[in-house]
């Protein structure tokens, strides 16, 4: 019997052991899927940390609840012992990718787990890669290091991308019903990854190969930075023509097709929006092209935070202040509205940029009690502060992230001068200044 034919045996029987490396806010919701499927979970993390609260039941997720982990029971087990990669029969990997401050990938992650790997692989193992990466990498680096095993892919071992589609927050959709694609490079590779996602997901999608799945994902997210940026610019655009961008996207998505609505912002967080579209901008370079266009969103979105202050600056001077010394406060530096993660955050580049242009930051969030400090903003700590006391102390709010949570209605009787990037104030009765930025 082959061990594709093995493989699929077990998978069928639910028999099979699923590894998933990496268990972040990717890889804990998939781990619930694969539960959910019936199959017994072996994840791995190399912070001992995670592993050693992910056995107590407890998340350090803000997007995954506490309850989800603690619902696992024995079919769940973790370990940041990664020579037991030889153990499971299906494996996950749900690495970070980040990008380093020349925009470049950084594929340590991925190279490290992808040794790892090769140093354990045995006959009949899956691997499937799904963290988000430009084209070309599953094959060309992540399968042909793992080649060095010296076992036969397609026939002893089986590769395939399937790309990620978390989307922290949402309660709308869960693994399980968001449609899967999966891109493999041989036969045998798709019906080992078809086999093992049909019985995850409602709707398996297949491609012809890991580089149209790789390039499917990049696609997607970069529509969504590129249409961030435009309506980003055009937010600057039409301030200056004295136009209201917001009314002019809620007219514009009247139309019952062809258009999708994008809102101006502060810039983009998350681990993904911002540094996605570089990831392809690096691919298309190393074959030659240079998208241009990619690169230009990037760079609006990241300029984003600068124009903001720049309004804040401008409604400080129309109260008679400086910026320098002026003491500004930040609501909400998550990086999208009620969660509490911080990564890549808009926010916290409000709070850093301000305080090099010598403003006096502090930031309220209920969601995030303590920023700490970051590779990118070492010397960035701060502690919430209450929002009374935040609005009285203040000559200037900034409306960076728009919970729930936070009373606008108080935001709006108390502060001095609120510079609103999310459209919160509108309709409410302002007792200062207020800009929209
Ligand atoms: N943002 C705007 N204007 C918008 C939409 C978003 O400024 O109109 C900002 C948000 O404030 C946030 C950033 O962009 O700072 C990212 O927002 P997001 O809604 O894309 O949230 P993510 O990055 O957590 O989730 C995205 C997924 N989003 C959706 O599908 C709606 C999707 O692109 C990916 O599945 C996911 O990242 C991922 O992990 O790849």
């Amino acid at each position: 019997m082959s061990y594709l034919t093995q493989l699929i045996a077990r998978i069928e029987a639910r028999t099979a052991l699923v590894g998933v490396v990496g268990l972040g806010y990717v890889g804990l919701p998939l781990a619930d899927a694969v539960i959910r499927a019936g199959f017994q979970v072996l994840g791995f993390d190399t912070d001992p940390d995670k592993v050693g609260s992910l056995l107590t039941g407890r998340s350090y997720v803000s997007s995954v609840p506490h309850s989800m982990i603690a619902g696992w029971g024995d079919r769940f087990t973790a370990t940041n012992r990664m020579e037991q990669l030889d153990r499971p029969d299906v494996i996950l990997v749900c690495v970070p990718t980040p990008i380093d401050d020349h925009r470049c990938p950084d594929f340590s992650f991925l190279d490290t787990t992808a040794n790892w790997l090769t140093g354990v692989l045995r006959p009949g193992q899956l691997i499937v890669l799904e963290s988000t990466v430009p084209p070309g990498t599953t094959l060309s680096r992540f399968g042909a290091r793992i080649d060095r095993s010296g076992k036969v892919r397609s026939e002893e071992w089986f590769l395939a991308y399937s790309p990620e589609r978390e989307d922290p927050g949402r309660t709308t959709h869960t693994v399980a019903t968001i449609p899967k694609v999966v891109g493999a490079d041989h036969e045998a590779d798709r019906m080992a990854a078809a086999c093992f996602y049909g019985a995850i997901v409602r709707q398996v999608v297949p491609v012809s190969s890991t580089l149209v799945a790789e390039a499917a994902k990049v696609l997607e997210n970069t529509f969504r930075t590129v249409n961030i940026a435009l309506v980003n610019e055009l937010k600057l655009v039409f301030a200056r023509m004295g136009i209201d961008v917001w009314e002019v996207i809620e007219a514009a998505s009247t139309k019952p097709f062809g258009f999708m609505p994008f809102y101006p912002g502060p810039g983009v967080g998350g681990a993904c929006l911002p540094k996605d579209p570089f990831l392809l901008a690096w691919a298309a370079r190393s074959f030659g092209g240079a998208p241009k266009f990619v690169e230009l969103a990037g760079e609006i979105n990241e300029a984003m935070p600068d124009n903001v202050i720049d309004v804040v600056a401008r409604g400080l001077g129309m109260l008679g202040k400086p910026l320098f010394n002026a003491r500004v406060g930040v609501l909400g530096v998550a990086y999208k509205a009620d969660l509490g993660d911080t990564r890549s955050s808009p926010g916290i580049e409000l709070l850093a940029r301000l305080r090099d242009r010598g403003a006096l930051v502090t930031y309220h969030d209920p969601h995030v009690p303590i920023v700490e400090p970051t590779r990118r903003h070492p010397g960035l700590r701060l502690e919430s502060a209450g929002l009374k006391t935040c609005l009285t102390n203040c000559d200037a709010v900034v409306v960076a992230t728009a919970h729930k949570a936070i009373d606008w209605d108080l935001v709006a009787e108390v502060a001095n001068l609120v510079v609103d990037t999310r459209h919160v104030m509108r309709g409410r009765s302002i007792g200062g200044l207020l800009l929209d930025a």
